[in-house]
C-alpha cells in the first residue's frame, strides 16, 4: 500500500531515507511504502518508494566515486569496512532490536546470528583483500604472464528479507573491498538495518558515492539496477523466480552475475545415525528463523527401520518449541516476515492436505493475545504421507513446514534427494563415514553437511547447482567475482 501523505497518523511515522552520494535523501516520487512489524501486524515506519530516477542518480554517484575508490589503497578500504563493523558492534543492541522488529525473528536469534555475522562479514572481507594475490605463469625463459585482478565498476547488490543485514553485508563487503562502488537494494520487507548502516557510513566518513542504498520495490528499483547500462556486475540472493528475471536482464547486457537462489534441501537420516545429534540438527534445520533460510532442510528422509521411532521423537521435540513474541527469550520461533508470506505458507499447507498429506503437528496459524493478536505466527508443522513428486516436496515453502518421507536404502534416497529442480544444500546423518562420503559425492547440490547443519566457514565456496543458483561466493571466490581478470604477457627480447 502506498502512502500519499494524506493519512494523519502515518504522516508522523519514521521515514527511512535513501542513502545516495553520501546523503540521506527522500525518493524522487516523494511517496512511501508501509513497513509492517510482523510481530503485531502494525505499520511502524515508511520506506521510500524509489524509482528508476533514484537508481540513476545513485549509479551516477557511484560511477563518479569509482574513479578514486578504485585507485585507493587497499588498507584504506579495509579501514572503512572495519570501522563500519566496529560501529555495528558498538550499536549492537539497537541493531538486534531493529532486525527482529523488521523481520519478526526472535531477538535472541538476531543477537546470536544476524548481527554478529554482519560485522564478521565486513571484517572478513576487509582483511581478505590484504591477502588476495593473483597468478603468475612463466611460459619459457623469455616469456612470462601475470594476472591482474581489477575492480570492475559499479556493482549492484540485491538482497532478501530472511537474513537482512547478514546478506546485505555479505555482498557489499567484497564488492567494496575489491575497489568497486556499490548501488545496493535491501528487501522492501526489511529495510531498517541497511538504513541504519547508511547512517554509520556517514558517521565514519565513507567517501560519498562509494556505497549507495536505494529502497523500494524489487520490480522497480531492483529491475532498474539490473538493467542500468552503467551497472556492470550484479550479485543477487532471493527467490528462484526473481533470479530468472534478473538473469534475463543481465545476460543480454553481458553483466557478470551471481545468483544465490532457493532450495528444497534434503535432510537424510540413516538408521545408523546418532539419533540425538540428528534430532538436534533436524529441529534447527526445520524451524530456525521460522524455516526462512534457503539452507533449511525441508524434506526429511528417514530410513525405514527407524522411521517411526525418529518421527515420534521429532514430533515430541518440535511440539515443545514455543512460538510467540520475538522479544521473549524462550520463544524458538517468532513471526514470519509478512502477511502475504504467512498466507502463502498456510495455502501450501492446505495444498499438502489436498495432495494426501497427513499433518502430524501444527499446520495452523497461531493467534497470540493482546498487542500481538494480529502478528504473523505459524506453528511448527510436520507433514507425512506425501510423495516426493508432490508440489509440496518440489516447491520451496520457506516457512516452518517440513515433510517426512521413508526410504529403503542409499540408492533410493539419493534418487529422491536429487529429484527436484533445486540443488542448494543437504545434510546426511550416519555414523558410517564411508557411506557419508559416498552419498555426498552423489547428491547434486553445492553444500553438504555430514552430521550437522549450517556450520559456516566464510572461506568456503557457497552457492547452489541447478535452479538454486549460478556461481559461488565466499572467501577469495567473492573477490574473484567482484574483479575483472586481465592477463598481461611479457616477452623479454
Ligand atoms: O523474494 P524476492 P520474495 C524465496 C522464498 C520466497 C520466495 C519469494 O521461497 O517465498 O523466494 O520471496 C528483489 N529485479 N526466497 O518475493 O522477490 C526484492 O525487492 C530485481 C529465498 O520476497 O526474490 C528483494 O530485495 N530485484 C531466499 C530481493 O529481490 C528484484 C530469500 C529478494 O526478493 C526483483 C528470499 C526484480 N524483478 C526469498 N523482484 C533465499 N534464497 O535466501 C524482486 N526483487
Amino acid at each position: 500500500m502506498l502512502l500519499t501523505g494524506e493519512e494523519p497518523l502515518l504522516y508522523k511515522m519514521k521515514k527511512i531515507q535513501n542513502y545516495i552520494n553520501g546523503k540521506l535523501i527522500s525518493p524522487n516520487s516523494n511517496s512511501y511504502i508501509n513497513n509492517y512489524d510482523p510481530s503485531n501486524g502494525k505499520i511502524y515506519s515508511l520506506i521510500p518508494n524509489s524509482n528508476e530516477k533514484d537508481v540513476d542518480i545513485a549509479v551516477k554517484a557511484a560511477k563518479k566515486a569509482f574513479i578514486s575508490w578504485s585507485k585507493s589503497n587497499k588498507e584504506v578500504r579495509m579501514n572503512f569496512l572495519i570501522a563500519m563493523a566496529d560501529e555495528i558492534e558498538k550499536q549492537k543492541l539497537k541493531f538486534i532490536k531493529a532486525e527482529s522488529r523488521d523481520n519478526g525473528k526472535p531477538e535472541w536469534l538476531a543477537e546470536k546470528v544476524d548481527i554478529p555475522r554482519s560485522s564478521a562479514n565486513l571484517k572478513f572481507f576487509a582483511r581478505a583483500i590484504l591477502h588476495y594475490g593473483s597468478e603468475f605463469h612463466e611460459t619459457n625463459e623469455s616469456v612470462m604472464n601475470y594476472t591482474l585482478k581489477q575492480p570492475i565498476g559499479v556493482a549492484g547488490c540485491i538482497s532478501p528479507w530472511n537474513l537482512p543485514l547478514y546478506l546485505f553485508t555479505w555482498k557489499i563487503a567484497p564488492a567494496l573491498a575489491t575497489g568497486n562502488t556499490v548501488v545496493a537494494k535491501p528487501s522492501e520487507l526489511t529495510p531498517m538495518t541497511a538504513y541504519m548502516l547508511s547512517k554509520i557510513c556517514i558517521k565514519i566518513g565513507l567517501p560519498k558515492g562509494v556505497l549507495n542504498i536505494v529502497h523500494g520495490y524489487g520490480n522497480i528499483v531492483g529491475e532498474a539496477i539490473t538493467k542500468h547500462d552503467d551497472v556492470s556486475i550484479i550479485s543477487f540472493t532471493g527467490g528462484t523466480e526473481t533470479g530468472k528475471k534478473i538473469a534475463k536482464n543481465t545476460s543480454t547486457l553481458f553483466k557478470k552475475t551471481s545468483l544465490e537462489l532457493g532450495g528444497k534441501n534434503p535432510n537424510i537420516i540413516f538408521k545408523d545415525a546418532n539419533i540425538n545429534l540428528a534430532l538436534e540438527y533436524t529441529i534447527k534445520a526445520s524451524f530456525l528463523n521460522q524455516g526462512q533460510i534457503c539452507l533449511c532442510g525441508s524434506r526429511i528422509f528417514i530410513q525405514k527401520k527407524i522411521y517411526n521411532k525418529f518421527k515420534k521423537l521429532l514430533i515430541k521435540k518440535a511440539s515443545a518449541l514455543k512460538v510467540g513474541d520475538p522479544k521473549e527469550k524462550n520463544n524458538f520461533l517468532g513471526a514470519v516476515v509478512s502477511k502475504n508470506h504467512m498466507e502463502k505458507i498456510l495455502k501450501k499447507i492446505k495444498t499438502a492436505k489436498k495432495e494426501g498429506g497427513k499433518v502430524l503437528l501444527g499446520g495452523t496459524r497461531k493467534f497470540l493475545k493482546g498487542d500481538l493478536k494480529n502478528g504473523y505466527y505459524i506453528n511448527p508443522t510436520i507433514i507425512e504421507n506425501l510423495d516426493n513428486n508432490s508440489s509440496i516436496n518440489q516447491e520451496e515453502i520457506f516457512g516452518p513446514v517440513v515433510t517426512l518421507m521413508p526410504f529403503e536404502d542409499e540408492k533410493e534416497v539419493v534418487k529422491y534427494a536429487n529429484a527436484t529442480k533445486y540443488g542448494l544444500s543437504a545434510s546426511i546423518f550416519t555414523q558410517d563415514i564411508d557411506k557419508a562420503h559416498r552419498v555426498s559425492k552423489k547428491i547434486d547440490c553445492g553444500i553438504i553437511w555430514i552430521n550437522s547443519w549450517m556450520i559456516r566457514d566464510l572461506r568456503i565456496p557457497f552457492g547452489g547447482m541447478k535452479q538454486s543458483g549460478l556461481g559461488r561466493e565466499g572467501g577469495f571466490r567473492s573477490l574473484d567475482f567482484f574483479t575483472e581478470t586481465k592477463n598481461v604477457c611479457l616477452k623479454l627480447n
